[in-house]
């Protein structure tokens, strides 16, 4: 091999070497872009992916949803490594403001959803106080595991049962999906 290919062979390498750490800012984008153009808002596209419901997306949920997109051509390890990026507490489950972090064109976005959430929950507090006399006896009355852990199914007829007591429609996915979250943390 002459001097000048071994050059060559290198610099090619380094390249492909720049290529993959941007691999899946790319492939996120494109997503970004793809989900953009459907016109479906994140909270449908969320509920897409999330085919059992249960308000996380598991990496067998993530590859599937991944592969009907189509156009990617992305092989399950390509997936799994997407979804890494994505999972960033990687517990293994992409949750609703994980998702919404990566495929939302809005930087204020998770400030934003905090604030909303935590008004939202006051909102409900009051609700619960008022139909279901406190908070602490709500969550005890839907724990179904009775475990001191309230899974999101468990929040999600809690919530349910105060919209019917106050006559209120229930909130959309993502709003029941946040409080959640915000809740889960601070009972964890
Ligand atoms: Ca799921
Ligand atoms: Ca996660």
């Amino acid at each position: 091999m002459k001097d000048g290919e071994k050059r060559k062979i290198k610099v090619s390498k380094r390249i492909g070497n720049i290529g993959a750490s941007n691999w899946e800012t790319e492939i996120i984008d494109k997503l970004k872009k793809l989900i953009k153009s459907s016109g479906k808002s994140i909270d449908a596209v969320f509920g897409q992916f999330d085919v059992d419901g249960g308000g996380d997306i598991s990496a067998s949920e993530f590859r599937k949803a991944i592969k009907m997109i189509g156009g990617l051509g992305l092989t399950d390890t390509e997936i799994d490594r997407l979804m890494q990026r994505v999972d960033a507490d990687n517990d293994g489950q992409v949750s609703y403001q994980e998702f919404s972090a990566k495929f939302r064109d809005d930087p204020d976005f998770e400030g934003r959803m905090v604030k909303r959430a935590n008004d939202r929950l006051a909102e409900f507090k009051e609700k619960m106080i008022l139909y279901m006399t406190s908070s602490t006896d709500a969550y005890k009355l839907f724990d179904s595991s009775k475990e001191a852990r309230m899974t999101y199914l468990d929040w999600d007829s809690l919530i349910r049962e105060l919209c019917k007591l106050s006559k209120e429609p229930v909130p959309c996915y993502s709003i029941i999906k946040d409080m959640f979250d915000t809740i889960d943390t601070r009972h964890d």
